[in-house]
């Protein structure tokens, strides 16, 4: 034991036992009274405000397009399928959008990035929000991938291609006094088989906001989105395969998801704008990812008997086939699926 270490080990371990002790049985219900009677009176209003969305051809981005068009306000949606974006931009005006602009560009590229945020404050002379939610996905265990260096790109996209957006935004953020939006996910805080790289991305992209949290927290509002399993394209099976290629996967879809609830990506994104329009921290939705945390936390190893037990493979005239994706088969719990991804449309460009 080092001595001169000694001092500072014991006040770490009283400040911890002081959080538990004082510190959180004093603060929940301040936390709780804030939320039930502050927020709501401090919700921020969303007319005429100057919203960048990546990722907003499909899935979360798109819906989050649509609920930001109803609150009125002003959209530049950015993706690299131009005729989805198209569509996308049209409905956002049907729903009452002022004004939409339509950026094909991809994000892992630092000067496509840049170009999209310096033309949508060209255009519209601001920004208010920025939402780094464009993503890709991929589900399969590491040892059966046979591709490696393909992996790169989930790093590429997922975690650099929200960094390049939100550099070239920050100062446009901090002179509106505006907020930045991140989309990771519970895969994030909580170790999952089969999803070694993409746990890894979004894990990245996680402490990542939570460190510029402490650099720009008083100038601009951070808020970190950790969704567990809405419909979307990614939840329709399209990722990374292990072999490189990207290509939608059902199979390996139902694998990954086995017999975890997939939420409607309306339900996530009411209650996402809800927590971004009130300056909250964190959005993890469903609810039901909150207490895994916890046990994550306090019991890695429960979590990890859990991960092991429901992906552990057995050998079936289909091929391999995880626990979890077999009993989802045998009780027919898949009709629980929302009927999105029953019928597997990924939009083409
Ligand atoms: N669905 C879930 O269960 C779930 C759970 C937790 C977190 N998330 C996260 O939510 C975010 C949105 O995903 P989603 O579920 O809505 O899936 P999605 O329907 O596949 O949407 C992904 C979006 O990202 C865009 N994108 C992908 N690569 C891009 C690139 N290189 N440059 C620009 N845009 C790119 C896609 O558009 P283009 O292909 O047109 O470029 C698309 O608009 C992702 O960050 C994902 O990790 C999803
Ligand atoms: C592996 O993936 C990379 C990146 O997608 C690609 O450039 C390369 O050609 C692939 N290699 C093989 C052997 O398929
Ligand atoms: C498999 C894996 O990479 N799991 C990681 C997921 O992310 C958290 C951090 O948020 C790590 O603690 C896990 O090890």
């Amino acid at each position: 034991m080092e001595f001169f270490l000694l001092p500072h080990s014991v006040l770490m371990h009283v400040t911890a036992a002081l959080v538990i002790l004082v510190y959180i049985p004093l603060s929940v219900p301040v936390k709780l009274f804030v939320r039930a009677f502050v927020k709501p009176l401090r919700k921020e209003d969303l007319r005429g405000k100057v919203v960048l969305i990546t990722g907003a051809s499909s899935g979360i981005g798109e819906e989050l397009a649509y609920q930001y068009a109803k609150e009125g306000a002003c959209l530049a949606l950015v993706a690299r399928r131009e005729q989805a974006l198209k569509g996308v931009a049209a409905a956002a005006l049907d729903r009452g959008a002022p004004d939409v602009l339509v950026f094909p560009a991809d994000v892992s590229d630092p000067e496509q990035s840049r170009r999209a945020v310096e033309e949508t404050v060209a255009h519209f002379g601001k920004l208010n929000h920025l939402v780094a939610n464009a993503g890709i996905w991929s589900s399969c265990s590491f040892d059966q991938v046979t591709n490696i260096t393909a992996f790169t790109k989930l790093m590429d996209v997922n975690f650099w291609g929200s960094v390049y957006p939100t550099y070239h935004a920050l100062p446009h953020l901090k002179a509106s006094k505006g907020k930045l939006i991140v989309c990771s996910s519970a895969a994030g805080t909580v170790a999952t088989s089969r999803m070694a790289f993409y746990n890894a991305s979004k894990a990245a992209q996680l402490r990542f906001y939570e460190t510029l949290r402490t650099e720009v927290g008083s100038e601009v509002g951070i808020t970190i989105l950790t969704p567990g399993y809405v419909e979307s394209e990614i939840t329709k099976g399209k990722g990374i395969q292990k072999t490189g290629e990207v290509a939608v996967d059902e199979d390996a879809r139902d694998a990954q998801i086995g017999v975890f609830p997939v939420g409607r990506v309306e339900a996530l994104c009411e209650v996402a704008l809800d927590g971004i329009r009130n300056g909250d921290w964190y959005v993890t939705w469903p609810s039901m990812y909150r207490p895994l945390q916890l046990i994550a936390c306090l019991a890695p190893e429960v979590l990890d008997w859990m991960s092991r037990t429901m992906y552990k493979e057995a050998t079936t005239t289909q091929g391999r086939r995880p626990l979890g994706q077999r009993i989802l088969e045998a009780t027919g719990a898949k009709r629980l699926y929302p009927p999105s991804l029953l019928q597997p449309r990924i939009k083409t460009d």
